[in-house]
């Protein structure tokens, strides 16, 4: 079986590896287009020509058997046309709002995205539908994309700078949905920047159950390791293959203790 995922970034390899965790048998093609990140930043129109544009030609292309949108700036948006276009199921990560409703104890919980996420109607209605109850507050930051991107150029956090992005919700919440797929690659530092103990939820695990179910796996082994191959570019963008993994070794670690 043949996956691609897409982003406008690296964020999508936090999917990734979750779903090559689940599924190490699945042949993996990741794109992205840094050509027109940040996503967060686009306007509607664009966004959803240029997403379904490149989606439907690498579809075809690799001859995929699902499509995942690794990213929540589009999925908010574009699944509905994407899947006009498409014969094949095409998965989309949005925000883990129900999770965190559920898991928090204070009812009150802060969703991490970008601009363009937290201000869709999309964004509301799974807040509206999800978190009764429960106040819900929202930062949407491309900053912290940015950020995420660095770390996988190679470059380390400051923890300082994520300090300041989270400061109006120190203190006042106890759960963390991070709603772009760039942030569970700064997750460690995130929580270290965050000064009280906080759960911090995202979507990747329940995107890789519903790949598996979508892709007719009876049953799941874990991958013995998860290193990047048939990472394609829709642009030229320089990363480093080891900060790459070391990273997403380090993922690994934080989801097995
Ligand atoms: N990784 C994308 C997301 O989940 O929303 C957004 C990254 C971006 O382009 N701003």
């Amino acid at each position: 079986k043949k996956v691609v995922i897409f982003d406008s970034g690296v964020g999508g390899l936090s999917v990734y590896q979750e779903i090559h965790a689940l599924l190490p048998q699945v042949q993996f093609i990741y794109a992205f287009d840094n050509a027109a990140f940040p996503y967060g930043e686009l306007d509607d129109a664009t966004l959803i020509k240029r997403t379904n544009h490149i989606v439907t030609l690498l579809a075809n292309q690799y001859q995929a058997d699902l499509v995942v949108i690794a990213c929540n700036t589009a999925s908010t948006i574009v699944l509905p046309s994407l899947r006009q276009q498409l014969t094949i199921p095409v998965v989309g990560v949005v925000p883990a709002i129900k999770p965190a409703a559920l898991v928090s104890q204070t009812k009150a919980i802060g969703l991490l995205a970008t601009p363009a996420t937290v201000s869709r109607d999309y964004t509301h209605q799974l807040v509206q539908q999800f978190a009764k109850g429960c106040e819900v507050k929202m930062i949407g930051s491309t900053r912290l994309v940015e950020i995420a991107e660095q770390k996988l150029r190679g470059k380390s956090v400051d923890i300082e700078e994520l300090e300041q992005i989270l400061k109006p919700w120190q203190g006042t919440i106890d759960s963390i949905v991070l709603g772009c797929t760039h942030f569970p690659l700064i997750k460690h530092e995130i929580e270290t920047a965050f000064k009280h103990p906080v759960n911090v939820v995202d979507s990747g695990k329940a995107i890789a159950k519903r790949v598996a179910l979508l892709l007719d796996f009876p049953s799941s082994v874990m991958a013995s390791g998860n290193t990047i191959k048939n990472v394609t570019y829709s642009s030229a963008a320089t990363y480093d293959a080891a900060a790459l993994n070391k990273s997403l070794n380090a993922m690994q670690l934080d989801t097995i203790q």
